[in-house]
């Protein structure tokens, strides 16, 4: 059975203006598709890939189709991280988990903008659990964390795919942005 691109949790307009329509089409239309379009071909091209779930690719694969697969999966964890509905502080389980890691929300949000706007080239920035700990890593190119052992909470997007339209080559004003659509009921529903 072939991978699908699943559907946006909302309209390609909506994250605007912190991330407009255009940068969506693309992103979503053409990026995501294309890395699921990438992992079919893969998949279908070799027998000992079939009927494997994308995690199971993921924990299991290297190369070409790793890096469709976790492209696959990290996309599809990006949409949801953010919301229409979403910034501000957060509330609930992970207000309190993100004070308990690492003192106050202020000082979260500072780490977490340094490691996204610091990493070098194209990658993802995470909010991850680590045992009772929430923690913040990044990942290279197509990266992902699950095979790191650690459950994946939040994720921003690096690659200047996700905001050359809109900032160009201000990452730190894209990351400003993604604050603006935090969806802290994803990262409580992750938990
Ligand atoms: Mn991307």
């Amino acid at each position: 059975m072939a991978f699908t691109l699943p559907e946006l949790p909302y309209s390609q307009d909506a994250l605007a203006p912190h991330i407009s329509a255009e940068t969506l089409s693309f992103h979503y239309g053409k990026h995501h598709q294309g890395y699921v379009n990438k992992l079919n071909a893969a998949v279908e091209a070799d027998a000992s890939l079939q009927g494997k779930s994308l995690e199971d690719l993921i924990q299991t694969q290297s190369g070409g189709v790793y890096n469709n697969a976790a492209q696959v999966w990290n996309h599809t964890f990006y949409w949801k991280s953010m919301s229409p509905n979403g910034g501000g502080e957060p509330t609930g389980a992970i207000a309190d988990a993100i004070n308990a890691s690492f003192g106050s929300f202020g000082d979260f949000k500072n780490q977490f903008t340094k490691v996204a706007g610091g990493h070098f080239a194209s990658g993802w920035a995470w909010l991850v659990k680590d045992g009772d700990k929430l923690a913040i890593t990044d990942t290279h190119d197509a990266g992902n964390v699950l095979p790191k052992g650690v459950k994946p909470i939040l994720v921003c997007d690096v690659w200047e795919h996700a905001y050359y339209i809109d900032y160009r080559n201000a990452r730190p004003d894209y990351i400003a942005a993604w604050w603006n659509l935090v969806n802290w009921d994803h990262a409580n529903a992750s938990l």
